[in-house]
Order: C-alpha cells, then structure tokens, then sequence
C-alpha cells in the first residue's frame, strides 16, 4: 500500500470516528436508545438504536423514527468514539426501505465473528402481513463493516433480538413481542435450531420487551422493561438455565422521573464493576421517542439479588481534571440558589449550563483525576452579569479551597483563567460554590 492510500485510509477514519466526552447521556450530538452493550477485548461496545425525528415523507410524524444503527465504544466508559453507521434500512435486502423501524438490536462475538441482530419491518407483506420480524448482519471487527444476510431469521416475528451464548456454548435468541420468547440458535447463528418457547410466569398484565439476558455465579438473569404502572420500568426474572422456568426476582430501575415511557437496558461487567445501561430522553424533555443512552454503577446482593439503580447525571467513569469539566452533569447539589439548564434551549445538542443564584450554594462532582504532576490554574467557561465569584474546593464542601475565580461583569460569556492555590493529587470530588448572590452561569471548567 502507498503513502497516499494510507493517508485516505487515515483521513476516511478520522472522518468516520468521532470522539465525545460524556458523563449521562454518553452521547450528546444525536440521539440514542436502547443500548446493548458488550465487551470485546479491553473496550465497551454499545449498540443502541438510532432515533431521529419524523420530517415530511420521513417516518411517522410523533412516533419512533429510526434508518440506521451506529457503534460506539469506549475504553473507559468516559471518553465515547463514534464508529459511524453500520447498517441501514435501505441496504438491507428484506427491510422496506422507507419503514423508519430499525428498533432495539445486540451483537455477540463468536469465533472471530460479530453478529448483528436488529429488528425491522419486511418488504414481504404477504407472509409477514404486519409487524416486525429480526435480521442479522456479520462482520468480522464490532464496527463492522457489517454485511447484511438477505433474508431475516426464519420463525420470528417480533422485536427487541437478544442474544447469549452459554458456557456449553448453545447460543439462544430472546425476543418480545408483548411477551417474551426464546429459541436456540444453530451454531451459524442465523437460523434458529428449536421450537420457540414463550418465557412463563412473567408478569401477566401490562407490555414487556426489551428482553437481555446475562449469567453470573450460575443464575440466568432475564430482565426486560415492564409497564406495571402507566410508563416501563425494569425487571428481572432469575433462572438455574436459560430456558428458564424463570422467577420474577424485583425491580432494577424504576419508572423515569422525567416521564420517558419506555426504558431498555442491558447490564454488564468490565474490569470488576457492573454496569446497567439504559436509556431516558435527557436531549428532548418534550418528546420522549428522541432518546439518549446512560449508564450507572449496578451492585448485587450477596444473595445474588439486584440491588434498585437510582438514574445518576454524573454516570460512570473518570473525568480528567485537564478535560472540560461539565459539572451539570453533577453527582449532589445544594438545595436552594443552584439550577441546571440547557445553553440554548432552540438546540439541545450544545448541551446544558449551572447558573448559581446565591451565595454559598455549591454543586459536587465526583471523581475527577488531577493526576499526579502537579496542574497550576482553573479556567471556567462563565457568564454573569453583575459580576460575581466561585471557589473550588476538594476533601468535601468545607475542605480544601483550591481555586477562587472572579467572573467579570459581562455581557457575553467569557474564559477566565485563576492560578491553583493548591494542588491535591490523584481522584478528587471537586466542589464548586458561589461566593455572592450574583448570578453566574457555568458551562464548564478545566484545570492546566
Ligand atoms: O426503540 C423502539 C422500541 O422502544 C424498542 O424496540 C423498545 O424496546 C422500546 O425501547
């Protein structure tokens, strides 16, 4: 290969893979939606559903709209690469191209191989009449490029594929449609190998779907969104086998508090830590078909149980100190004089500010890795008015003042840069509080 075919190579890589910083949601430049994560080798895949909004002649208007599936994958669960679109509605020989339904998908890796599994409505409307049946695409890297096969998996009619391979290694695939169902899968993995069985003694009355089965310490953890109330929240069900009988077992996350109808989970562990990612419509509080991934720490009893996942803004990971720090995405904040809100509410892309309001009202955000050659100043991204004054502090709210930084009287946002008083090694939760009633507005803050 020559220089100039590397070089488009690089360039055609840098264009494809975009890298974004982000606490909850993981990403915020498009929406997202239920996300199936992975692990393959030392980094987290996720692949969520794509959701875009239904223009003229364009999916359904008020409805779910979606044409493609990206991937993304971090190896730290903070710093998230966009591996591009993987696959389309258009290029999929048996999808009706012009459906806007590529619903909820997941991947494996067998043998070298990743296997693609989405939903969608079939061009054949004479032997599917209506409703979904589930596709697979392959490939041989988890971002693809991923080649579709042309007919969908024979005997399925539904949505939300969920695929696991058990430690004989029979693979299954779990689907819903209203209920929930599973088959074992032929070892190709593109066909299925058993009659397919309904999953009993789930709850009777109200939807499920989204099923995602995992295995650990020998139980079969089924869990799937479930609409006991008016919106999903999510359940799990335990097994000795992946057929089940199951046992419903409780409740993972409760309904969303910002009123999301539906949630969609998938739950892993990467470097000893278990995660649950799920989905809310933190982008679009008005509209909650455009949603947007999450993650958050899950923890098990020793009995095996799961312990209830409160929805966190701050999420998972560790944010480095010399990053822009968008300290909306907060872990506490104090009661009264402090609020979030987006920097421009015509575009919800450009993400959200804090604006203080009174003195001594303080926002904390959690692990923060100063590293250990020692950072000399603070900038914050800062608009006030009147004028005013933030400290920053560590070791706690009344701990240690590292930063004092006087926000000039302004009329637009402004940089300003403050020398460290002092500096504090390693992961530190940093405290942000304002010294005046003035108001101030804060979109991030950075240490060099
Ligand atoms: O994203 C469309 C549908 O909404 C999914 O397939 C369901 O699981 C629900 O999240």
């Amino acid at each position: 290969m020559n220089f100039k075919s590397i070089f488009k190579i690089e360039m055609m890589l840098i264009f494809i893979s975009t890298i974004s910083f982000a606490q909850n949601p993981l990403i915020q430049d498009q929406y997202t939606a239920d996300p199936s994560a992975r692990v393959f080798g030392d980094r987290v895949y996720v692949f969520p559903s794509h959701d875009i909004l239904a223009t003229e002649g364009k999916g359904r208007k008020d409805w779910f709209c979606m044409e493609d599936y990206h991937v993304f994958s971090s190896a730290n669960l903070t710093d998230w690469t966009d591996h591009g679109m993987i696959v389309q509605q258009n290029k999929v020989p048996w999808v009706k191209p012009d459906s806007y339904s590529m619903w909820a998908p997941d991947c494996i890796e067998r043998n070298g191989k990743y296997y693609f599994y989405f939903p969608s409505t079939p061009k054949d409307t004479i032997n599917y009449k209506k409703g979904f049946t589930v596709g697979v695409a392959i490939a041989d890297k988890p971002e693809g490029p991923y080649i579709p096969e042309p007919n969908p998996i024979k005997g399925i009619r539904g949505i939300d594929p969920n695929v696991f391979i058990d430690k004989d290694n029979q693979a299954y695939l779990y689907w819903s449609s209203g209920n929930v169902f599973v088959a074992k899968l032929k070892e190709n993995m593109t066909e299925l190998d058993s009659e397919v069985k309904t999953i009993e003694n789930l709850p009777t009355k109200g939807l499920k779907e989204g099923p995602y089965l995992f295995e650990r310490n020998g139980i079969y953890y089924l869990t799937y969104p479930h609409v006991e109330n008016k919106i999903e929240r999510l359940e799990y069900a335990t097994a000795d086998n992946p057929l089940g009988p199951f046992k419903v077992a409780g409740v993972i996350m409760d309904e969303s508090p910002t009123g999301c109808w539906t949630n969609h989970q998938s739950i892993i562990e990467f470097k000893k830590e278990w995660y649950l990612f799920y989905h809310h419509n933190d982008l679009s509080p008005q509209f909650d078909k455009a949603r947007s991934i999450r993650a958050d720490y899950l923890h098990f009893n020793p009995d095996g149980s799961i312990q209830k996942v409160i929805p966190t803004l701050r999420g998972v990971g560790i944010t480095m100190a010399t990053d822009q720090i968008q300290i909306d995405r907060y872990s506490k904040m104090s009661d009264k004089g402090i609020s979030n809100s987006f920097l421009d509410s015509s575009n919800s892309f450009m993400g959200w500010k804090t604006t203080f309001n009174q003195a001594n009202s303080w926002m904390q955000y959690n692990t923060v890795d100063f590293g250990y050659k020692k950072l000399k100043s603070v900038s914050i991204k800062a608009f006030s008015e009147k004028g005013g004054a933030i400290q920053i502090r560590t070791k706690g709210i009344d701990g240690s003042v590292i930063a004092e930084v006087t926000v000039p009287k302004n009329s637009k946002w402004v940089e300003v840069k403050s020398p460290l008083l002092k500096f504090d090694s390693g992961i530190q939760n940093l405290f942000v509080v304002s010294k005046e009633d003035n108001q101030v507005e804060i979109d991030w803050i950075k240490f060099q």
